[in-house]
């Protein structure tokens, strides 16, 4: 049999024998598909997969409560009937005892394509029909992005939905200056689904038109083909971005009349950018003795960027780091400076190469969602604040001027993510998450997180079970006919919650009396009223496989507001773009002040603790699979090394440690450490090594919270600190290590079996 469906990462048809996906083709038109494609055969029935419901054998013993053994306890089998009936007793007993905000249901994760059984819409539509729950905000993607650009630029989201388009960068942009490259590793995926790949044409068609890239990147590869290559020592970005706005402010390249009309606050940046007030001139002398980068290629890169239509990008990972709110500002008031925000080809980018969706034109219309209420329970944390939270109940703490205190949690749910891939310090996560008196948590497979859970809900996967998916920059909307009958005895998400919410006496309020084809037809037919033009019906959209829906074409960021600032003003205190914010600055944050600046981390070659840790590790996105997903699939086994996952280092940081190819190492810091195989590249800056997050967490003692990794999980080493107190957005991408052959007999890697049973 073969059938049709979409993943995060493309559209495709896959040929289905004896329940499980044994090939898959891209659907036709996609010009560049997405390799992850081959890590779907054989994962349907894969071991990893959870079959039926568990829950740890030392809760069901002594009950809920704090328990150090997570992770490490064995499981009991238990029937459906029963796991229902454990769950929703949980679940009211938390909720009688100690109030809804204490079940932390933020659940963050990227799930599956699907519009209706999307873990994270299921799983909060359930938590607030049940009276509401502690939630998340913002992402480990964007987090700093997300609480700086709407204050300084009116919005996160239109930075990329309405970013321009790849056709206008072709046709109109001389010069692409790209921090963190336009890595095409990372543009296969789209949340949501993506039907087609078109960054790689583009930027051969732009090269074709004569346009020239120079990117900054510790890695030659963020960039294929032909480019000027700066390696700046990570994390230096903001630094070498200054020094660019110096030339343009010191040699009267900066556009006056474009920073008077359309921004507020230069005038204040001006006095820092100039050293006016700390005698600092933020110069091209002063950041390259900081970034590495010769002061004459800095003022040379800015006099032409002066004279050519620019585009200014900075990839979303120059802000999952300390201190990451000031790589998207300083992006922004650097081409705030040049004058060419809002004209065709020109001003700024965010996200050119970390995801499909830059460049590509957006729908016209919503999307069919499912309706998801209203959470009775506002208080929330910022995403990445998971383990203080639990660590520290109670405690006050300053976020985007608010002042906050974490509550007090007694239940954890997930279903849809998971926080051993995507959570720093993974050794103070394990004591965080011994902490509450119940962990829920619902996955198709066993997962590090799946395994630190109380209770075990097995999910089916998107390809169990019938939906529809489609993403707000892509024409189609598609359906998800299952291609194989769920595994074992998995479930949909909705049916379990449908059973629990049965229990707790919400069972109408959540099914709405409908099956989940129902809630497809209903979904489908709800949205299909409201639009302006005619759709066909559902049956023939299911018999047609796909939809096409109208798209805005042709958009530059930001042109109408270039055109018009008064009519098109921006949603920020001034309506323009704020250099410098009075709100940020009255906040009166150390690490975060009133206009873009250059802050000193922690973790950088640049301080102190590179005397003990002389590497910087990049844990930057995988080539090889989307997150942890599939980490089990052909792509991602054939490129670890030793049954690890793959650190790429220097030649010469390999040398000076007797290291080669195919070697295996200990990675390690202060906070742990991690096994990884070696690769010598010397597409890398020196001392520079990087390994891609993903690797499913596998302790070598899964009783010792500060085990040996050895599997290669960069989350042991990673620093568990936010960007600024304006954002506390996740800082997972830097953290400085050690690197030292490892000597040992090899542990097997076991993280992709399940765990131990045991008899009640
Ligand atoms: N060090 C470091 N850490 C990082 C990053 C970094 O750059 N460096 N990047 C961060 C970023 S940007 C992100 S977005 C996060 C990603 O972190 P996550 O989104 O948490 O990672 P995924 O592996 O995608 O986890 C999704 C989980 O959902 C499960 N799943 C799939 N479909 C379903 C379903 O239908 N139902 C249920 N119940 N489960 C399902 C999958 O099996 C998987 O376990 O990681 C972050 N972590
Ligand atoms: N194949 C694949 N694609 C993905 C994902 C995946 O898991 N797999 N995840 C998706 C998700 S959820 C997200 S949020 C995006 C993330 O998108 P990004 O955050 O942009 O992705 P990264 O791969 O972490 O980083 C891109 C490149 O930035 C460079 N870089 C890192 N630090 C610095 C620095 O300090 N300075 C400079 N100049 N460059 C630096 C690294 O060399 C790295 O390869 O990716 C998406 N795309
Ligand atoms: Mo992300």
């Amino acid at each position: 049999m073969s059938r049709a469906s979409l993943a995060h990462w493309g559209a495709f048809t896959a040929v289905v024998s004896d329940g499980d996906i044994t090939a898959v083709t891209p659907r036709a038109g996609d010009a560049d598909p997405s390799p992850l494609l081959a890590n779907l055969p054989g994962s349907l029935r894969h071991r990893a997969r959870i079959t039926g419901p568990a829950v740890r054998r030392g809760w069901l013993r002594d009950g809920p409560g704090p328990s150090t053994t997570r992770g490490a306890d064995e499981f009991v089998a238990v029937s459906w009937a029963e796991l229902t009936e454990l769950l929703a007793a949980e679940l009211r007993r938390v909720i009688d005892s100690h109030g809804n905000e204490a079940i932390y249901g933020g659940s963050y994760g990227w799930a599956s394509a699907g519009r209706f059984h999307h873990a994270q819409s299921q799983v909060h539509r359930f938590l607030k029909l049940l009276g509401g729950y502690t939630s998340s905000r913002h992402s480990y993607s964007l987090g700093a992005t997300g609480a700086i650009m709407p204050r300084v630029v009116g919005t996160h989201d239109d930075l990329f939905k309405r970013s321009t388009h790849w056709d206008v960068i072709v046709e109109h942009t001389d010069l692409l200056v790209c921090f963190g490259g336009i890595a095409l590793k990372n543009t296969g995926i789209n949340h949501g689904g993506t039907t087609a790949h078109p960054a790689r044409d583009a930027l051969h068609r732009f090269r074709a038109r004569g346009g020239r890239i120079v990117s900054f990147s510790p890695l030659r590869d963020d960039i294929e083909g032909e480019c000027v290559w700066h390696a700046p020592v990570p994390g230096t970005d903001v630094a070498i971005m200054l020094a660019l706005a110096h030339v343009l402010a010191t040699e009267g390249l900066a556009d006056r009349g474009f920073l008077d009309t359309h921004c507020v606050g230069y005038d204040r940046f001006e006095r820092y950018l100039l050293g006016t007030d700390d005698g600092v001139p933020k110069s091209p002398a002063w950041a390259s003795a900081i970034s590495g980068i010769a002061a004459q290629d800095i003022t040379a890169l800015a006099r032409r960027m002066a004279a050519s239509r620019t585009l200014v990008t900075v990839s979303w990972s120059l802000q999952r780091i300390r201190h990451g709110e000031q790589a998207p500002w300083m992006g922004l008031t650097l081409a705030a400076m040049l004058g060419q925000i809002g004209l065709p080809g020109g001003g700024f980018g965010h996200g050119y190469g970390s995801m499909n969706e830059p460049g590509l034109a957006p729908l016209r219309v919503r999307l069919p969602a499912l309706p998801q209420g209203h959470n009775p329970v506002s208080t929330f944390i910022p995403v990445a604040a998971i383990s203080d939270m639990l660590l520290h109940p109670g405690e006050d703490y300053d976020y985007n001027g608010l002042r906050l205190t974490y509550p007090d949690i007694r239940l954890v749910y997930w279903a849809g993510g998971n926080p051993f891939h995507h959570h720093q310090n993974i050794p103070r996560l394990r004591r965080a998450l011994a902490r509450p008196d119940t962990i829920v948590v619902h996955d198709p497979y066993w997962t590090a997180m799946a395994k630190h859970a109380d209770i075990v809900v097995p999910s089916t996967t998107a390809y169990e079970r019938d939906d529809f998916s489609g993403s707000r920059n892509d024409p189609l909307l598609v359906a998800m006919p299952a291609l194989a009958r769920p595994h074992a005895q998995s479930r949909d998400d909705y049916a379990t919650f449908a059973a629990v919410a049965g229990r707790l006496g919400i069972g109408d309020a959540f099914t709405e009396g409908r099956t989940a084809r129902q809630w497809l037809v209903h979904l489908y037919e709800k949205w299909a009223a409201g639009l302006d033009f005619a759709v066909p019906s559902f049956d023939q959209f299911w018999a047609d496989g796909s939809l096409r829906l109208p798209t805005e074409p042709g958009l530059t960021l930001l042109s109408d507001f270039r055109a018009d600032p008064h009519t098109h003003r921006l949603n920020t205190p001034s309506g323009r773009i704020e250099i410098f914010s009075a709100d940020i600055d009255g906040f009166g944050y150390a690490d975060c002040i009133g206009h873009p600046a250059w802050f000193e981390p922690a973790e950088w070659l640049g301080g102190p603790r590179a005397a003990a840790f002389p590497l910087h590790l990049l844990a930057n996105q995988p080539a090889s699979r989307l997150h942890s997903q599939l980490d089990t699939g052909a792509l991602s086994q054939q490129s670890k090394v030793a049954g690890r996952e793959p650190i790429r280092m220097h030649p010469d940081d390999a040398a000076e440690r007797g290291l080669a190819d195919g070697d295996v190492v200990r990675v390690f810091n202060d906070r742990g450490a991690c096994l990884a195989g070696v690769v010598t590249d010397a597409g890398l800056r020196a001392k520079v090594v990087q390994l891609s997050t993903g690797a499913w967490f596998d302790p070598l003692d899964p009783a010792d919270p500060d085990s040996l990794c050895v599997h290669g999980n960069p989350n042991v080493l990673t620093d568990d600190v936010g960007t600024s107190a304006l954002a506390r957005g996740c800082t997972g991408a830097h953290v400085l290590v050690q690197v030292e052959k490892f000597t040992g007999p090899l542990p097997p890697v076991r993280a992709h079996q399940p765990p131990v049973f045991a008899e009640r």
